[in-house]
């Protein structure tokens, strides 16, 4: 055998040596351990490749040439496997990590429904299965809309500033009710129509009873024949719905510039039944909503003949309902949005 032959055997030998070491390595330490034995620093490749010059002249070329084949199977070899170790490693790690199923879940906490929300819903649910349509309309509107063709004296004292936010130079308003969107309805259809307007209002008023905002449905009905006994039954309906059936309704007359005859409703209380007690302040009867007949002037304003057509209309503030409902004694508590209180509906 030649000299040349033995030293590339030998080369030979070291590369099967090494790439079968490669591929029994069990881990990617094994492989790196391996990888630092051939081609680190101090390496078996690294230290035959610096001791070439030991070598007679006539062989360097060609052991040189080998040693390099050699290193870069070695080091193509590393690659390979380091890849397929690094998979198995990721699917080890799969298959054994488990987790206890019978640890209880993570908690998520839900959020809850409003009590103003959920209130509206009810309102709005027992109206439209009467027949009601919901309609819905700007809350920045006009005198026009907000108060004068609704039959307001333009020196009522629900146009001062401090009972009214004004916008744009007093040009604009924000809506203090939801009858502007009742008359925008009224131009727009023809009677017969029963329409609610449910919505956001805005009034200059604050304390534990009054909120600068707040929500009110406001409803009417008009047709031929429409009298003050149709918003009595009607009136009457939805309470026995709202409250239960044994909920009483009293009308004592009172005064809105929009109908004529008006009158505050009344429920018995549903604290006391109608004894009488702190809720109803002794006289067993609470104030729930407004109501009347539609002033014929306000017909004519939004072009219907109040000798072919009369209709009633009414109007419920939310947070009153809810605050009754739930025996709720400040109106901010309503508005701060604190989750706790939330919760408790
Ligand atoms: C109330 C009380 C009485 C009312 C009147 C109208 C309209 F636009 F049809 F004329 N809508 N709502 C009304 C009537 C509202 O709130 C206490």
């Amino acid at each position: 055998m030649t000299k040349e032959n033995s030293v590339i055997e030998e080369l030979a030998e070291l590369k099967e040596q090494a790439l079968s070491k490669i591929s029994d390595s069990a881990s990617l330490a094994d492989l790196e351990e391996i990888r630092l034995a051939y081609l680190g620093r101090k390496g078996e490749v690294t230290s035959r490749l610096k001791s070439l010059g030991k070598l007679p002249p006539d062989l360097r070329p060609s052991a040189g040439q080998e040693l390099n084949r050699v290193k870069r199977a070695i080091d193509e070899e590393i690659t390979g496997r380091k890849e397929s170790l690094q998979q198995k490693e990721l699917n080890d790690r799969l298959v054994n990590e488990s987790f206890d199923i019978s640890q209880p879940g993570r908690h998520k906490s839900l959020g809850v429904f409003h009590p103003v929300a959920g209130i509206m819903e009810e309102l709005i649910d027992i109206f439209t299965r009467l027949g009601f349509v919901v309609v819905e309309g700007p809350e920045v509107e006009t005198d026009e809309f907000n108060f004068k063709k609704l039959n307001f004296p333009d020196d009522h004292p629900a146009r001062d500033m401090q009972d009214t936010f004004y916008v744009k130079n007093g040009a604009k308003l924000l809506r203090t009710h939801t009858s502007p969107v009742q008359i925008h309805a009224m131009l727009k259809r023809n009677p017969p129509m029963s329409i609610i307007a449910p919505g956001r209002v805005y009034r200059c008023d604050s304390d534990v009873t009054h909120s600068p905002v707040f929500h009110q449905i406001e409803g009417f009905h008009i047709d031929k024949n429409v009298t003050m006994a149709h918003l009595k039954g009607t009136l009457e309906l939805f309470v026995h719905r709202l409250y239960g059936k044994n909920t009483g309704i009293r009308l004592r007359p009172s005064f809105f510039p929009f109908t004529e005859p008006s009158a505050e409703v009344d429920i018995s209380c549903m604290l006391c039944k109608g004894k009488g007690c702190r809720l109803c302040k002794g006289t067993g009867w609470i104030e729930i909503l407004g109501a009347g007949m539609i002033d014929p002037n306000v017909l004519k304003e939004v072009d219907i003949d109040p000798e072919k057509w009369t209709g009633f209309a009414f109007g419920i503030g939310i947070e009153r309902v809810a605050m009754l409902k739930y025996a709720i004694d400040d109106i901010r508590l309503l508005f701060e949005n604190d989750p706790e209180f939330l919760r408790q509906f």
